[in-house]
């Protein structure tokens, strides 16, 4: 059966595309396990909450407080990678990714993370008290962290929001939000025939929609036997916040009969939804 999800990681992601010396836009949107909570456009001043909980159990107040924070940090971030520009001779156009954030681990412990990638790849990240270059970062990311290190302010602040803020901030999402983040969405499975897989071949489809959370076990059954060649696409998203996969079989037309795509999820408890495979199917 489908493994439950125990962590709910808070995530922030930005992406800073950098076109030439003049232009440039930064987008950040944050993410509470699979569930987008804030968006924080170029073009706005404020970050957006998208969900009701977004604030969490933080007052108006240390909210305006953490919202100065990254404004800052906004504008600075962008006058650094300018001057840093200058300073190791870096091309344009590039892009910086960074993500940032927190998970609850068993035991009342967290763990913290944030990273910088330089055109997709990873150039440094902050680990403990201090910037380092990631393993085989360019030679320029080594002077960037000597830099950044040099700012013992920024490194007390990073510290305190990755390991004070953020694990607070968390909890009271998981407060605030819990109810939607425990929410149960029962799946709908049908079945249908792919494009044949050759003569005298049948592919057989079953798929599987609309279900929340995302952890999920479908498989093609001959009775109570697993199918081997069951193929597993990806969990992929729908637009409404519940997840879709699609499991096939290649079988030949005779083998058809008699099999059988069962589902088991979190929201059905012992329910499997089980659906027989006959030739009104094979059309
Ligand atoms: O501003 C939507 C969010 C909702 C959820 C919230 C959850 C919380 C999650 C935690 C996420 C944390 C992400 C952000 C971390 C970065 C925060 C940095 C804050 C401190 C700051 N520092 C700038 C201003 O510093 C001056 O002022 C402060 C006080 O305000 C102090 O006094 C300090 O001493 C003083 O210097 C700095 O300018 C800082 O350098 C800004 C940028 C920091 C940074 O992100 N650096 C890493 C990226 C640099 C990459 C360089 C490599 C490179 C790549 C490509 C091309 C060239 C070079």
């Amino acid at each position: 059966s489908p493994a439950p999800q125990r962590h709910l990681p808070l995530r922030y992601l930005q992406i800073s595309s950098f076109a030439n010396s003049s232009w440039m836009r930064t987008d950040g949107l944050a993410w509470l396990r699979d569930l987008q909570a804030y968006t924080w456009r170029n073009d706005s001043d404020t970050i957006c909450f998208l969900k009701p909980w977004s604030q969490g159990t933080f007052s108006d107040q240390q909210w305006k407080q953490l919202q100065q924070t990254f404004q800052v940090y906004r504008r600075s971030f962008t006058r650094d990678i300018r001057e840093f520009v200058k300073m190791l001779h870096v091309d344009y156009p590039f892009e910086i990714q960074v993500s940032a954030g927190c998970e609850e681990l068993p035991g009342n412990t967290s763990e913290s993370f944030l990273r910088v990638a330089f055109q997709g790849r990873d150039v440094l990240s902050f680990q403990g008290t201090s910037w380092v270059s990631a393993p085989d970062a360019p030679p320029w990311g080594q002077m960037a962290c000597t830099v950044l290190n040099q700012d013992q302010g920024t490194r007390e602040t990073v510290q305190w929001l990755l390991h004070d803020i953020c694990p607070r901030f968390l909890r009271g999402i998981l407060e605030t939000g819990k109810s939607e983040l425990e929410k149960q969405v029962k799946p709908e499975a049908w079945l249908s025939s792919g494009p044949s897989p050759g003569p005298g071949r049948l592919l057989l489809v079953c798929r599987v929609s609309g279900f929340y959370p995302k952890p999920v076990w479908v498989t093609w059954m001959r009775g109570e036997r697993e199918q081997s060649g069951t193929q597993q696409g990806d969990i992929v998203p729908n637009a409404d916040e519940t997840w879709y996969l699609r499991v096939t079989l290649d079988v030949t037309a005779g083998e058809a009969t008699g099999l059988s795509c069962r589902v088991k999820h979190s929201s059905l408890g012992d329910q499997d939804i089980i659906l027989y495979w006959d030739r009104s199917h094979a059309s």
